[in-house]
């Protein structure tokens, strides 16, 4: 058994979730490594955390650890600290924009029919679309306008000039802000290259400056890269609506062949969910021994697929590696982001057999089995067959018996017809709801989880207060799947946690007081719903006048950085935990908070205490509100529908329902 750290925590230090406890208890025991014990050994490096390490070039690297220090070049703290951030923004606007990218290749190529075992799932928003870039649709077949759109989506990668054509999008009077200061994105790819060149040595120095392009390039991935990609997904794969799914490493199964996949991108996972229900392989599994094929997913690749098929999802980020511990999964296919260097040794000591599948990913003892759209449901069976060869090794399995149903599966649009019903879709009556104090605000959790803290501690625990508070909450990632584990994706949910304004709104409904929005790449949709909330009317005209706010309470990758620029640079108050990457300088700390509110009216702040992080949602929230001329939130006034029944609710006319529901008849 190694040498445990002095700093070892307890299992629940670790996690809250049981399901990770108990494995973790488990791999102390056999001395199995994890990210959790990693973190405990390997102290986070001081000059890195706070953002004065410099190794843009090689007079340095320089680390600036003393008041007024420069580096070799003369370069300060303020400078070093915006180059840091700026080019982790870069990247992270990289990552998402280059998943978009593959997604309308996939469409390029399932539109031309050369794609094997694609179709085009959702026609009507291909439609729509279409309308919006410009494409002619009138008496056209639907693959030559897929074509036309997945052209016109690759081409806004290498655009050079003018406007990405989704900023249209955003509220006029957004587009006015950022037209001002000169950072409407000009193409996807050009925003990112512009940063990288910018902060190589010897170019832009001046914070402010260089930050307004991290904002540039943010922008370029939420309303740009990012936004292709929950477009086309939606068109290939489907737009999500509410379904029953379960989640956390109970969905596992002993008795069948375990797939797991992981990573972000809906397209490989989709054909290896289709080849789980070919009866060859059934069949085949079977003369394995097995009784079935179980298909789940970890991180982001399972929210696509949990949202729009109900596919179970194994758990978050941190529940990668524990997957593995239970002994029974037979293949875990990765593809990309997210997927931990640790799995292909961890995997060593089991059967499993890590698979990586993107031509960008290749991990040093994992098997190959590269990706190709043309022949995709081959290769899916391919890797099908190679899990079930596998299960016959297995060893003894320890899956926990934990997993929570959910109902996820929130898109925009089908957020605009629940709310009012097929007799009155549109965002007015979330707009009422918030208007009257029902809802006290709306409050987007996204996000990863980190070792460095204890897992979906922070997650829960905002949750819970907001909810208290009658605070809506919209997720994406592994925050999601997070609220999934602890049963707030759930319409019964409303009934123990929400305040009694929001457990009307939800009473009314059936929708949970947590709505799972999908994957992170999917957190353009909740700039969709903050745009379509302001253009509904009464919540003020811009996003930055609406009572919402976004956080990350236990963000580690740079996409959340990406994401964070680009919700900020939007209107959006963010709220991002475990540590300020930028602590070295307080100039910078100053320019994404105070500077980035007077100029855009959103800001990037950093809290470590969940606490703190509540005090700060709800003061923003109740400020807006107070600024919008809105009624103080009083949760007294509200809950008397509390005991009202949906049946009772169904008897009503439309109109008596709408007079009940939001104090005021339909119509106007
Ligand atoms: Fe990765 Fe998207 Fe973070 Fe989860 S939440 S750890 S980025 S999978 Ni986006
Ligand atoms: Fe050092 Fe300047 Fe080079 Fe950075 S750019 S490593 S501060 S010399």
């Amino acid at each position: 058994m190694p040498p445990k750290s002095k700093k070892a925590r307890t299992p629940e230090e670790r996690s809250i979730d049981p399901a990770a406890q108990e494995i973790l208890i488990w791999a102390d025991e056999e001395g199995i490594e994890s990210a959790f014990s990693r973190a405990e050994q390997m102290a986070p490096c001081p000059i890195g955390a706070n953002g004065s390490c410099c190794k843009v070039c090689f007079m340095g690297p320089c680390r600036l650890t003393k008041d007024g220090q420069t580096g070799v070049c003369g370069a300060t703290i303020e400078t070093v600290t915006a180059r840091n951030f700026a080019r982790a923004v870069a990247a992270g606007s990289a990552s998402h924009s280059d998943h978009g990218r593959d997604l309308a290749f996939t469409l390029l190529a399932t539109a031309k029919g050369e794609a094997q075992g694609y179709q085009i799932r959702d026609p009507f928003k291909l439609k729509r679309l279409a309308e919006e870039l410009g494409v002619p649709t009138e008496g056209r077949p639907i693959d030559e306008v897929g074509v036309d759109v997945a052209e016109k989506c690759i081409s806004m990668f290498g655009q050079q000039t003018g406007e990405l054509a989704f900023i249209e999008r955003a509220p006029e009077k957004r587009k006015e802000i950022w037209r001002n200061l000169g950072i409407v994105p000009r193409g996807i790819d050009r925003e990112v290259v512009d940063i990288l060149h910018r902060t190589h040595m010897g170019d832009d120095q001046d914070p402010e400056h260089i930050l307004d392009q991290a904002m540039r390039a943010g922008l370029s991935d939420g309303w740009g890269g990012s936004m292709v990609a929950t477009a086309i997904s939606d068109v290939l794969f489907g737009t999500p609506s509410p379904l029953v799914s379960k989640v956390n490493l109970g969905v596992l199964k002993d008795d069948e062949v375990n797939i797991l996949v992981h990573g972000h991108e809906p397209t490989l996972s989709e054909m290896i969910l289709a080849a789980t229900s070919d009866p060859e392989l059934l069949d085949y599994a079977e003369e394995k021994g097995a009784k079935g094929i179980t298909l789940a997913g970890i991180c982001c690749t399972s929210n696509e697929t949990l949202v729009r098929q109900g596919v179970p999802s194994a758990g978050n980020f941190l529940h990668q590696e524990l997957a593995i511990m239970t002994g029974a999964v037979d293949a875990m296919v990765v593809d990309v982001q997210c997927i931990m260097q640790a799995l292909p040794n961890l995997a060593e000591n089991f059967h499993t057999e890590v698979i990586t599948t993107s031509p960008k990913v290749k991990i040093t003892g994992a098997t190959h089995i590269e990706f190709d759209e043309h022949y995709a449901l081959d290769i899916a069976k391919e890797i099908v067959r190679k899990a079930i060869d596998r299960y016959p090794e297995r060893g003894k399995t320890r899956i926990p018996d934990v997993s929570s149903d959910v109902v996820p599966g929130f898109s925009h649009e089908y957020i605009n017809y629940m709310l009012g019903g097929s007799y009155r879709a549109s965002f007015r009556p979330l707009n009422d709801a918030i208007m009257s104090g029902r809802i006290r605000g709306v409050v987007a959790d996204v996000g990863c989880n980190n070792p460095r803290t204890t897992q979906d501690f922070s997650h829960d625990y905002l949750a819970r207060e907001l909810l208290k508070n009658d605070v809506l909450l919209v997720e994406t990632g592994c925050g999601a799947i997070a609220s999934g584990k602890y049963g707030y994706l759930l319409g019964e949910a409303a009934m123990e946690w929400a305040g009694p304004g929001l457990r009307e709104v939800c009473e009314a409904t059936g929708m949970p007081p947590v709505l799972h929005m999908g994957s992170c790449v999917d957190n353009t949709r909740i700039l969709t719903v903050l745009t379509q909330v302001v253009e509904e009317g009464g919540l003020g005209e811009d996003i930055d006048e609406v009572p919402a706010v976004g956080i990350a309470p236990e963000w580690m990758s740079e996409k959340a950085l990406a994401i964070a620029s680009y919700a900020a640079a939007s209107g959006a108050y963010v709220i991002m935990g475990i540590n300020n990457p930028n602590d070295a300088s307080e100039v910078v700390t100053d320019i994404l908070s105070r500077g980035w509110e007077e100029k855009v009216g959103g800001k990037i702040e950093f809290v470590v205490e969940p606490e703190e992080m509540v005090e700060r949602i709800l003061d923003h929230i109740d400020k807006k509100r107070e600024a919008l001329g809105l009624p103080a939130y009083e949760p007294e006034k509200f809950g008397r529908s509390g005991d009202w029944r949906m049946e009772e609710i169904m008897d009503l006319t439309p109109e008596e329902r709408e007079e009940a529901l939001y104090g005021q008849p339909a119509g106007d």
